[in-house]
């Protein structure tokens, strides 16, 4: 009786927030009448706020028409049909395995595919998923089953599938709220929100974020990708590989609609079932990332408006002379001569030389390069002469002839010309160009440059690509003194690349036609075609990023023969293997320092973990209590870089002695943990995996994770609480159960117990870091630049759980060697276990388990927190030998039983595995156990 009296709450509540699918999403025009028109059904609600009052009738999808092994073939059901489009009568459903991952494809004949080049290696999972169907009513239905405890974790009997050549739909139920992902949009909190119904556009687009309220508008990058949190802390991951212009409603049920106007459905499930799992799965697929050179994890400094060369010396040398750590020097596109890639603008003479000079300082140079090449200079010339391709319009007859005939080069090609930054047309290279031609040329441009000036990253901008005033009679640039009044590009409105049927929410987020929003704003027209008229802009713009990243790498390869660093603005599934990423033009205020701290974790899930946001702020004027806590909190991002635009007043940390300071401290913390930041960009470039973690992947059990957007971890054993608040000196962090040491500099060492704990973090020291009981990190005392850090001697950082076991790895090689595979790559890898006994033996065990001739710094400091017992010095044994440790700068304190050994050359780690032992004595009967809570004052305690 009970039980059917839930059952039939549960299924009345189901019935209360049975999800609507949206029948007149338009900006303009919804009334009873208009929607009716459409077959559509009217029924104002207002709760929740955002429900579409005109939606689909129930019944909307297809039955089933027959089944062959893994293929069912679909008919269009006698439900509603699509009203923007000719539903298909047939469509296909097949599924395929790559090992534990699940692929469903829905399709329709031969379709556009995205042309990526996807690794597609199988993975391995202990969990399996299944697809079980339901063709009992008119409405076919699939679900994903999770056969350990048959959830269905991915659930279309909500109905609601339309497949027609410019409108295509799914929906399903989820089995919980506890979703992350999907990109590149401004999320303001880490997990998604089905209290109401919210679409995220999908299209890349040259739009800066906004953080200061809930903005669900596309920005420049595509990620069709999830992944969900189930209800007991089993995780998967979702892909929907697709490259149309799309988005996606998260709404109540939970539920989730998505739509897309191009390809198919083609949706790939990982297992987990950890959420780092899901990830190497989902790695796996799209290949993993690039290991970052050594160098590029070490601070950047940068702005837009530098004035000369001059100006980058005086902000590059007041940083230096503050002694804040830094590594690299970034130049945009104020070095070029009028914005011409490839050339050196006269205010920057000496450029070449400069970068010597940096380079004798151990510091290294990143330029900046847009993808569009003006048309009428060598560069040009040479990509012609060439035989490269831009984008181009599909027939000789659309060429607009007002500008194509001002350019000799360009007259008599179909190039499809816009207006970027330099002062006359421009061409976009196309990178899908089947001979390679484009890209050989787009290389050999890079190997002519470098050879003036020896650069040694890149960074590519604009890549959404990003026109300027397309379809705008007046651009905004007509109004800007440093930009000539180039005729903008006009698309012709005709055609149903430009003017589809469905324009999705990438549009109608901004208006619609009568607003001036189209697809083709701030880009190109969507009619365009790429590769010898293969491929259609229409479907392979959100893979422009993609593309460009690719063959930049090469170029960065080619150039410097080193592995460098290459950051792209758009990205796509797969773009972390060439490029990292930063999260774009965001503004000088407290909402972007906290949405960044979500968009890393984010792009960490996306698999591009070489990440970070503009420090200090892009837009705006920065401050210096902003700048000061963004710079400490930019300094757990793996990609650091301090970014301003052109007119905004200098923010670099030299402009405010505070902020100097802070940064010194927080450079400093970083260049001393860099082996273990290394480390774990290691392991996620050779096994997949993140670096930047949200906290929810290590404790998935612990539902208090779940939604923690201000904290995160670096790899498994390291939790980073930064200060996100203007006027804030605590931090209110959450400690899931474990053993956390804190790396504060008043706490250091100290036990901070699990749960809500307020931590006190004033401005003048390091935000709150805690290293995880069980971990051992490698470290070395940090320098002026990573260089000079990576020749000092290593050190370890031993934190032991409850049981005094802890463990760790480190990961090494020369830092800047091409990884081509890591079965070749030259590199060192050590496991370290330590266990300690009371009273007894202790033993750092490391083992050596992958060697090279690369040099190492011998590992001669041990700092071991909650050490119990009194160690005896004259008792250290290395592979059974004794070894004289130095007592001078060695010491352990039996209040915060902090043991820290100081030995010069005490373990050299190129020789093969090694055992250091020793004994100790059970310390006063009186067992501290330094255990710290925080009260609400901010004082500390130590209880015993
Ligand atoms: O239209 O190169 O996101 O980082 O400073 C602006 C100038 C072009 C946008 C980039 C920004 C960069 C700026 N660029």
């Amino acid at each position: 009786m009970r039980r059917l009296l839930l059952l039939s709450l549960a299924v009345l509540a189901r019935c209360q927030t049975q999800t609507r699918f949206d029948c007149f999403p338009e900006p303009h025009g919804a009334s009873q009448q208009a929607c009716e028109a459409r077959g559509c059904i009217w029924n104002q609600q207002s709760q929740p706020q955002s429900v579409p009052w005109c939606y689909m009738a129930p019944g909307v999808g297809y039955k089933l028409g027959s089944q062959s092994g893994a293929t069912y073939s679909l008919k269009k059901n006698s439900g509603p049909k699509n009203p923007w489009g000719l539903d298909f009568p047939d469509v296909q459903l097949t599924t395929k395995t790559y090992g534990s991952i699940l692929n469903v494809k829905i399709t329709s004949g031969q379709r556009y595919e995205p042309p990526v080049d996807f690794p597609k290696q199988p993975a391995t999972s202990s969990e399996q998923l299944t697809l079980s169907t339901d063709a009992s009513t008119d409405v076919f239905s699939f679900a994903v089953v999770r056969q350990s405890n048959n959830r269905k974790i991915f659930d279309t009997s909500i109905g609601g599938l339309i497949f027609s050549d410019q409108f295509i739909q799914i929906a399903t139920y989820l089995p919980s709220e506890n979703m992350y992902g999907w990109g590149e949009n401004t999320h303001q909190n880490i997990k998604h929100d089905f209290s109401g119904y919210l679409t995220w556009g999908m299209f890349a687009r040259d739009q800066p974020p906004n953080s200061g309220s809930l903005d669900t508008m596309n920005l420049y990058g595509v990620h069709p990708y999830y992944m969900l949190v189930e209800p007991d802390g089993k995780t998967h991951g979702v892909l929907i590989l697709n490259s149309n212009a799309q988005e996606v409603t998260t709404a109540p049920g939970p539920s989730l609609i998505y739509k897309t106007i191009g390809g198919n459905l083609d949706i790939y499930f990982f297992p987990g079932p950890t959420p780092e799992q899901v990830t190497q799965q989902y790695l796996s697929f799209i290949g993993r990332p690039f290991l970052p050179a050594y160098w590029s994890l070490g601070y950047q400094l940068s702005r837009y408006g530098y004035k000369n060369l001059d100006d980058v010396k005086a902000r590059i040398g007041a940083v230096r002379d503050a002694g804040v750590p830094i590594d690299i020097g970034v130049i945009d596109i104020d070095y070029m001569d009028r914005y011409k890639d490839f050339t050196t603008g006269s205010n920057f003479n000496g450029l070449s030389s400069y970068v010597q000079q940096m380079h004798d300082w151990s510091m290294k140079l990143i330029l900046i390069f847009d993808p569009a090449i003006e048309v009428d200079y060598p560069s040009f010339q040479r990509g012609i002469s060439a035989n490269a391709k831009f984008i181009e319009w599909e027939n000789a007859n659309q060429v607009m002839h007002s500008i194509q005939d001002m350019y000799p080069l360009a007259k008599d090609t179909k190039i499809m010309l816009g207006v970027v930054w330099p002062d006359n047309h421009v061409a976009f290279p196309d990178f899908f160009d089947p001979t390679s031609n484009t890209q050989n040329w787009w290389i050999s441009e890079f190997k002519n440059y470098r050879s003036q000036v020896a650069f040694d990253g890149i960074w590519i901008d604009m890549n959404e690509p990003s026109n300027f005033g397309t379809n705008d009679p007046h651009p905004w640039y007509f109004d800007n003194p440093d930009h000539p009044n180039a005729a903008p590009l006009f698309c012709p409105m005709n055609n149903s690349w430009d003017m589809p049927p469905y324009l999705t929410h990438s549009v109608w987020r901004f208006g619609d036609a009568s607003t001036g929003a189209y697809l083709a704003t701030n880009t190109l027209c969507l009619l365009a075609v790429q590769a010898n008229n293969q491929q259609r802009f229409y479907n392979t713009k959100n893979l422009y990023g993609l593309s460009e990243a690719i063959s930049t790498q090469q170029a960065l390869f080619q150039s410097t023969g080193k592995r460098g660093a290459v950051v792209s603005r758009s990205t796509f599934p797969s773009a972390g293997r060439y490029a990292g990423h930063w999260l774009g033009d965001n503004t000088a205020r407290w909402e972007d320092l906290r949405t960044s701290v979500i968009g890393a974790q984010e792009f960490n899930l996306f698999g591009i973990p070489y990440v970070g946001s503009d420090v200090c702020g892009f837009n705006g004027d920065s401050n210096e209590e902003l700048c000061l806590r963004w710079q400490q909190m930019g300094a757990f991002h793996s990609f650091f870089r301090n970014h301003n635009t052109i007119g905004a007043p200098p923010q670099d940390p030299a402009v405010w002695p505070s902020v100097a300071a802070a940064s010194k401290k927080a450079n400093l913390f970083r260049y001393q943990y860099l082996p273990y930041l290394f480390s774990l960009h290691f392991i996620a470039s050779m096994n997949g995996g993140t670096v930047v973690r949200p906290v929810f992947f290590e404790f998935p059990m612990d539902t208090e994770t779940l939604n923690l957007s201000e904290q995160f971890m670096w790899g498994k054993s390291m939790l980073i609480a930064p200060v996100l608040k203007q006027g804030a000196t605590s931090v209110n962090v959450y400690l899931p159960e474990d053993r956390w040491y804190s790396l504060s500099d008043m706490t250091y060492g100290i036990i901070v117990s699990e749960g809500y704990r307020t931590m006190s973090a004033p401005t003048t020291s390091l935000i709150p870091v805690f290293v995880r009981g069980g971990s051992i990190i490698p470290r070395q005392t940090p320098a002026i630049t990573t260089d000079a850090t990576r020749q000092n001697p290593f050190e370890a950082l031993v934190a032991p759980d409850a049981n005094g076991n802890a463990e760790g790895v480190l990961y090494w090689d020369d830092g800047e060697t091409i990884v081509k595979d890591f079965g070749s790559h030259p590199y060192h890898q050590w496991q370290y276990t330590y266990n300690f006994t009371s009273g007894g033996t202790t033993r750092l065990s490391i083992k050596h388990s992958k060697s090279t001739t690369v040099p190492v710094p011998t590992l001669d400091i041990l700092e071991i927190f909650d050490f119990r017992g009194t160690p005896d010095y004259r008792s250290f044994k290395l592979n059974g030998q004794t070894v004289n440790i130095n007592v001078q700068t060695s010491s352990y304190s039996p209040i915060t039983k902090r043991l820290y050994i100081s030995t010069k050359g005490l373990i050299d780690l190129s020789k093969g595995d090694v055992v250091l032992e020793w004994n100790s004595s059970s310390s006063s009967t009186l067992e501290f156990s330094p255990k710290m809570v925080a009260l609400e004052s901010n004082r500390y305690e130590l209880k015993l």
